[in-house]
């Protein structure tokens, strides 16, 4: 066992609801049992029972849960009480569990001792976090998939790959006598190429799953009046900003989203760009700057019916070139234009009418496509942190390296090692400790 002292904390959110859990887990739970119920009771039933405070008088009454070690999530004893959701009772039965000897665990502590205890790997302990954060149908999906070790799966069987491939090589380094057999070096090359393949499989899997996690941010930016808050009101469906013909109107951010393929789109409208006419304003104009920097892609909104004008240019130049840019030409109903999309020299342009509704579906599929080009991977779709995202590159990278190095074989055996490595982090076969406690402290307290 890992951790030898007993931890406790509400499971369930705080509040009031019917019933609030709490959860210990710890190396032996039995005198907490005979303390807070006052008897043992067998395990995995769930047995209605009074919770007993120190005198031995009810303070609740519930069903408690026993799993004993190793068979609990933690791999430790663990007991549950499901209680009434009242915050009072709660912390009573808090209270008394840390009078019996427990104390209040840290964010993610119960997941942690799961990990150390070989419950699950690295990786499928930070989806139960995804997993908790989930906002939306399909994100939750996907992290249920690396919660059953889908990434992990995929990893493990990378590094099977690997490792393979380092015992040919490291049985080579030990008769350096013998000439390299061209044969071999084929084979490795070979052996490569699967593993950057896979790699490159993984990584778009991955970027599916983020992209259904993390959403899409767009800022709305333009000069006053071009239709702007119309257009937000527009794609998000909902009547969230002001729209006035008077320019200016919008002053402070103002937010909105839809959904597209499962993914959350989230929508910024801002203040018009234009040289600010009171300290409202100024401000306003900056809030728009920060949304554009901040923001996957940026709707540069132009007025269809007088086309592109210097002014627009020059916002355009200004955008952060971090950001994809699509130029939405709005007011196509006044131009007498067709809704419409292409390419052009400053990016994707597309023509709509936020008045009419024209064109609004072509624009949201536009946003859509400039952040996921090949579209979303739904099967089998699972998340990976930036972390994971990184050791993959890493491994990517010592890989690409190796196979510069294919005739010296220490350096290439090493490239090799250290791909390795880079892989084991993701499910934590080689993980620092600081690193453990920077993943589980981002985790909510109960878990
Ligand atoms: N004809 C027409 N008018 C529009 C369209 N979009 C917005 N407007 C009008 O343009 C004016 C400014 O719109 P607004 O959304 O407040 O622009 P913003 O200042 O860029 O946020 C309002 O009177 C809108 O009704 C459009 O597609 N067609
Ligand atoms: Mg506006």
């Amino acid at each position: 066992m890992a951790e030898a002292d007993v931890i406790a904390a509400l499971a369930t959110a705080s509040g009031r609801s019917a019933v609030g859990i709490i959860r210990l887990s710890g190396p032996d739970l039995i005198p907490f049992m005979t303390g807070l119920l006052g008897r043992q009771i067998p395990p995995r039933h769930a047995v209605l029972t009074d919770f007993l405070d120190a005198r031995r008088e009810a303070v609740d009454s519930g069903l408690a849960l026993f799993f004993p070690r190793p068979h609990s999530y933690t791999g430790e004893d663990v007991l549950e009480l499901q209680a009434h959701g009242g915050p009072a009772v709660l912390q009573l039965l808090l209270r008394r569990c840390v009078n019996l000897g427990a104390r209040l665990a840290q964010p993610g502590e119960f997941t942690r001792r799961a990990f150390l205890n070989d419950k699950m790997d690295l990786a499928q302990a930070e989806s139960v976090a995804d997993l908790i954060e989930a906002g939306s149908e399909a994100a939750a999906r996907a992290a249920v998939r690396s919660l059953k070790g889908e990434l992990s799966g995929e990893v493990r069987a990378l590094t099977s790959e690997l490792v393979t491939l380092r015992t040919w090589v490291e049985a080579s380094i030990d008769f350096p006598d013998e000439d390299l057999d061209p044969g071999d070096q084929q084979k490795w090359r070979e052996s490569l190429k699967t593993l950057r393949h896979h790699i490159e499989q993984i990584k778009r899997t991955a970027a599916s799953g983020n992209l259904l996690r993390d959403g899409i941010e767009v800022a709305l930016v333009g000069r006053p009046n071009v239709g702007k808050s119309s257009l937000l009101n527009r794609l998000a469906g909902e009547d969230l900003a002001i729209v006035t013909p008077v320019p200016g109107t919008t002053r402070d951010i103002v937010k909105g989203e839809f959904l597209f393929q499962g993914v959350t789109i989230r929508l910024t409208d801002t203040a018009g760009l234009r040289d600010a006419r009171d300290a409202v304003e100024r401000i306003g104009i900056e809030r728009t700057w920060r949304a554009a920097r901040a923001s996957d892609v940026v709707l540069l909104v132009v007025d269809a019916s007088t086309g592109r004008t210097a002014e627009d240019e020059t916002i355009g130049r200004e955008l952060p070139p971090a950001a994809k840019r699509i130029t939405v030409f709005n007011k196509i109903d006044l131009a007498g234009a067709v809704p419409g999309r292409r390419r052009g020299d400053g990016g994707l342009e597309v023509q709509v009418s936020a008045l009419t509704g024209a064109g609004i579906d072509l624009l949201r599929r536009a946003i859509f496509d400039e952040v996921a080009p090949e579209g979303l991977d739904l099967e089998g779709v699972f998340l990976a942190r930036e972390r994971h995202i990184d050791a993959l590159l890493r491994a990517a990278d010592h890989l690409e390296r190796g196979r510069e190095h294919l005739t010296r074989l220490e350096v290439f055996a090493e490239e090799l090692r250290l791909a390795q490595r880079a892989l084991g982090e993701i499910t934590g076969q080689l993980s620092a400790d600081d690193l453990l406690g920077e993943i589980f402290s981002r985790f909510c307290i109960g878990k």
